[in-house]
This record gives C-alpha cells, sequence and structure tokens, in this order.
C-alpha cells in the first residue's frame, strides 16, 4: 500500500489532498545532520500535522554523513529509516525520491548531479556552490533530468518578507530607488575558536559572502531585481585559525565584505556580511525607499514589517508603522496560530518545503516564490563577481 502512494519522479498531479489519509509519500533522503539537518528535519515532522491537510507526507527514508556513529545517532533522533556514511547508497535507495542536501558546500554538487541523474527531485542548502561555474554544472543536470529543483533561500518564506513581496507586487510601493540590506553576525571574530569548514576556500567557496550575503542577495533579486553590475571589498581579518589538534590551519575566505548593486532597474543597492559584528547574533535587515513609501525588516523580529507611506497626516500618522504579519490572511498564517501568536526562524522552512513538495505534487511552479537551481546559480554569478571586483578594484558586470 506505501509503495501505492509513493510519489515518483514523474508528476502525480492531484488536487490537493483531502486529508492526510489521502496525500501521497515523497521519500526524503538527506545529507548532513548538523545545524541544517536539524532544522529541516524539524519541518519535515512537521508539515504532515501543521501544514494541514497536508499536500504530501514526508517519508524520512534515509540520512547520510561520513560520521557512522553521529549519522546513526541523527536517523534515530529524527527518525530516518535507514543511515549510510556513503550518500552514493542513500541516492541508490529505491525509498528516496527527493534528496536534501544539507552538506557543506563542497559535497553540494556531485550528490546533486547524481540524484537529478537517478529521477529524484533536488533540494539543495545554500550557496547552491562553491562558484558559478559549479553552480552552472548543477542547473545543467536537474534541466536536462527534467527533475524539480529548489535552494534553502528559506527567508523568502517568511511571511513578512511575503507580504513585502505581495506590497511591492500590487504597485502600491510604486518605483524602487533603494536597496539597503545588511546580515551581521558576530560568531567569527574569536581568535581562539577552533577553526571550521566555513573558512576554508577549497571547501566553502567564500565565507561571509557565500555563507550571509548569499541570503540578502537572493532577497535583491527576489525583492527589487536583477543587478547589472557590481562593485566589492572583501577582508579577511584572521588568516589563520587554531585546527583543533594544537596547530594552525590556515583561513583563506571573506570574514567580511561590502558590495554596491546597480539594478537593471534603475535602484542602487548595498550588500554588506560579516560574522565580525560584536553584539549582532543573526542581524538580517534591509531597507527598500521606494516612490510611495519605505520598508524595513529585521529578521531578528522577523513577525514585523516595518512601513512608510507617503501622504499620511503629519500630526496623526507618518512615520513607520510596524505591522505585526500575524492576520489569518497573511501567508502562511491561516496554518498557525491566532493573530500576535507568533512563529519563528524555524516556520520558514516549513514553509519552504510545503511549497516544494506542492510543485512535486501538483506539477506546480516552484519560481517566482521559491528558490530555483536558476537563482541559485545567479546568486553565484553574483558572489562571483563580487569577489573579482574586490580583486580588481573595479566595477564587474553581470552576464548570467
Ligand atoms: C551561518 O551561521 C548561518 O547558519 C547560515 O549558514 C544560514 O544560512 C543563516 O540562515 C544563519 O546563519
Amino acid at each position: 500500500m506505501a509503495e501505492e502512494k509513493q510519489v515518483s519522479s514523474s508528476f502525480t498531479s492531484m488536487a490537493g489532498a483531502a486529508s492526510d489519509a489521502d496525500a501521497p509519500e515523497i521519500g526524503i533522503g538527506m545529507i548532513g545532520y548538523a545545524f541544517m539537518g536539524k532544522a529541516h528535519s524539524n519541518a519535515f515532522k512537521k508539515i504532515p500535522y501543521m501544514m494541514y491537510p497536508p499536500v504530501a507526507i514526508p517519508r524520512l527514508a534515509a540520512i547520510a554523513g561520513r560520521n557512522e556513529a553521529a549519522v546513526t545517532a541523527a536517523a534515530q533522533r529524527y527518525g530516518y529509516e535507514r543511515a549510510y556514511t556513503d550518500w552514493r547508497d542513500l541516492i541508490a535507495d529505491d525509498g528516496v525520491q527527493l534528496l536534501d542536501n544539507g552538506g557543506p558546500n563542497d559535497a553540494h554538487a556531485e550528490p546533486c548531479i547524481a540524484a537529478a541523474a537517478a529521477g529524484k527531485h533536488v533540494f539543495c542548502e545554500k550557496p547552491l556552490a562553491r562558484t558559478a561555474e559549479e553552480a552552472k554544472s548543477m542547473l545543467d543536470a536537474v534541466q536536462s533530468a527534467g527533475v524539480k529543483h529548489m535552494v534553502a533561500f528559506n527567508y523568502r518564506f517568511v511571511p513578512a518578507i511575503q507580504q513585502a513581496k505581495k506590497l511591492i507586487e500590487s504597485g502600491k510601493l510604486g518605483r524602487i530607488y533603494h536597496w539597503r540590506a545588511v546580515y551581521l553576525q558576530e560568531w567569527g571574530m574569536d581568535p581562539e575558536m577552533e577553526t571550521s569548514w566555513r573558512f576554508n576556500k577549497a571547501v566553502a567557496g567564500s565565507g561571509a559572502l557565500g555563507d550571509l550575503g548569499a541570503h540578502i542577495i537572493d532577497l535583491a533579486r527576489f525583492l527589487v531585481g536583477e543587478p547589472k553590475a557590481v562593485a566589492g571589498l572583501a577582508q579577511t581579518w584572521l588568516t589563520e585559525r587554531p585546527d583543533g589538534s594544537g596547530g594552525m590551519a590556515k583561513s583563506d575566505v571573506d570574514d567580511g565584505f561590502v558590495a554596491l548593486l546597480d539594478f537593471d532597474n534603475g535602484a542602487l543597492g548595498t550588500v554588506e556580511a560579516t560574522r565580525f559584528a560584536q553584539g549582532r547574533k543573526n542581524f538580517n535587515s534591509f531597507e527598500i525607499n521606494a516612490e510611495n513609501g519605505s520598508i524595513h525588516f529585521n529578521l531578528e523580529r522577523l513577525n514585523e514589517l516595518n512601513v512608510f507611506w507617503k501622504g499620511e497626516n503629519p500630526d496623526t500618522t507618518q512615520g513607520f508603522h510596524n505591522v505585526l504579519v500575524s492576520e489569518a490572511h497573511h501567508p502562511y498564517w491561516e496554518n498557525w496560530w491566532p493573530h500576535g501568536h507568533i512563529i519563528g526562524w524555524e516556520h520558514s522552512f516549513v514553509h519552504e518545503f510545503h511549497h516544494f513538495f506542492n510543485a512535486i505534487v501538483n506539477d506546480a511552479d516552484v519560481a517566482p516564490y521559491g528558490a530555483t537551481f536558476v537563482d541559485g546559480y545567479r546568486n553565484a554569478v553574483i558572489c562571483d563577481a563580487i569577489l573579482q571586483s574586490a580583486a580588481s578594484k573595479k566595477h564587474v558586470d553581470i552576464r548570467y
């Protein structure tokens, strides 16, 4: 019976499930069991009873990771049926219809390309790849395989950010003049902290740029438009870090960067990300200044959207208004609680996977609200161009 319900790579179009008993299963193969393995597994387990009636039931078929003890423990903790230390076994597992790649950046390309070739749908954490060239090879693979593909730019699925998108799409904001975004964290500043893969260019591709900058570059494309040129600066303040066995390891990625975005629609943008902003924990914040008003968002207050509207009474109502995005009609809120009972960072992953499952089960488009491998590739082109500009001290045109 279970087999009949599993969704293969060919699409089973459904009008949407009447109840979870009708919803088809999608077998999940998860690579990685650390931070994103935890965030994604949490989302898979919540979807059947919170995005109700579910469009699909994620079946936790398999999880893969290099350390046998750790991946076995993760399988037990989250409820994956099988644990592998070789991702190739996961790809070969017939119970897997969807590869979810939450591994380090150097482990994105090969498994995603192999999964697509095996007819599996592919979901990959950001950044899609270490370079634009590597990202393009992944895009080509999923397009020629005809599978659904998505990149985990999860902030597109924060209700307040989708509300900002709707205000822009409605025309209410009018022409956009400025995009101004920062993604600030502090955790990279301790010279005594043991290094990680995120500081090794060969594994990560870049530092704050691909890890944090990729998010605000994606939001710039999602909310404002396409940059036609960039100019950037980048710095590595700690060039070596403790390797955990008494020695020091080279750190050859950007600790922080700043960049200018010259949008093809005439808007001007600035983006800045760092792991050296003392006091900032996960401060992803942007402001849009437009013809009819301005919008400001802060991830650390993610249920709120601050909006300013031109023409309000200067004595009674002008000024930025703090809109609590939690009404039943607000994006995704029909699934949660009465207004004001706020949600959190983890819920962006619940919404994101619900969106992907719907695309798979009902053959719907992932774009434009979800990020596909096209978005992952274009993001990589822009990140490469920022590093190229930082090296050449020249503006760099963006060509996809
Ligand atoms: C880095 O610490 C990090 O975990 C990023 O990798 C995530 O994408 C971001 O959402 C939170 O910070």
